[in-house]
């Protein structure tokens, strides 16, 4: 384990109640990034090599097809990166997460997004609950479900960082706009307003290789394109109180770290009993 982080509870989860998101500042050491960014840079490879996206299980490659191929993100990579299984499973997420939701976790989102400087790399205003699918797999979501961001590169309003709108977690489920994919769609601040939402409670969120934000599945949330000369790599983990869902990966009981399973578990991929088989995808 890297540097011994102080984690102030009591900030954390005021923070977090109060504005829906909350930052911790040097999760990770910097030795402990370029070690992570290695294990990213070899998923980024294997995504170029397959040149379009790709399946397997719950493991994806979401790759544009192009010259070179553009990697946008990928899921599940913590399968077959024992680097980033060790971060999903670190014991400083546990610690910071269990005054929020417990001990008892199992994990929805394991994902890397990548932006390439100059490539189209935006994410719509949104909520996360529009993902957390099935609905009725889900019980009591704003309580029990927080998404979690590492920051491996410097993640500012240049690189296409994340743009919170403070408090709007306390709207609960908001009737934004949901017709078009989230990826790849610029935001529009006409969405905010519709939605009875301000633009001045924007917070960009600027952080350094090593922290981490936490937020809430119900905070409105988008970011827009790199537009600094370095790519933005953010990998993110999603977990969920075990007792409030039927979905997902083990990741933590009664705190201890959970390895996976010989079977990976059902957690959106719909047809992964029916076709678990490694295939490409149109
Ligand atoms: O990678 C980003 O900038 C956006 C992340 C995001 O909006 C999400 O994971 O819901």
């Amino acid at each position: 384990m890297g540097v011994q982080q102080r984690i102030d509870r009591q900030d954390i989860v005021a923070d977090y109640r109060r504005d829906g998101y909350a930052i911790v500042r040097g999760l990770f050491s910097a030795d402990e990034i370029a070690g992570i960014g290695l294990a990213i840079d070899r998923v980024h490879a294997e995504g170029v090599a397959h040149g379009r996206s790709f399946r397997h299980g719950n493991l994806f490659y979401n790759v544009a097809p192009g010259e070179p191929p553009l990697v946008r993100m990928a899921q599940w990579i913590a399968y077959h990166q024992p680097v980033l299984n060790a971060v999903r499973l670190d014991p400083r997420i546990e610690r910071t997460l269990a005054p929020l939701i417990g001990h008892d976790l199992k994990q929805i989102i394991n994902q890397i997004h990548w932006k390439t400087p100059g490539a189209k790399g935006d994410f719509a205003w949104h909520q996360d609950s529009r993902f957390r699918l099935p609905a009725d797999a889900y019980r009591n979501l704003a309580t029990s479900y927080i998404q979690t961001g590492l920051a491996i590169d410097p993640h500012t309003p240049e690189s296409g960082c994340m743009k919170f709108i403070r408090g709007s977690h306390r709207h609960g489920d908001l009737d934004l706009d949901t017709t078009a994919e989230v990826l790849g769609r610029s935001m529009n601040d006409n969405v905010l307003e519709r939605a009875g939402l301000s633009a001045d409670d924007l917070v960009e969120v600027v952080l350094d290789p090593g922290d981490f934000a936490l937020w809430s599945p119900y905070l409105v949330h988008g970011s827009g394109a790199n537009h600094s000369d370095h790519q933005r790599r953010l990998y993110i983990n999603g977990y969920v109180r075990a007792a409030d869902c039927d979905r997902g990966e083990w990741a933590f009981r009664d705190g201890v770290p959970v390895p996976f399973g010989p079977e990976q578990a059902l957690v959106h991929y719909e047809a992964l009993r029916e076709h678990p088989e490694p295939h490409y995808v149109d």
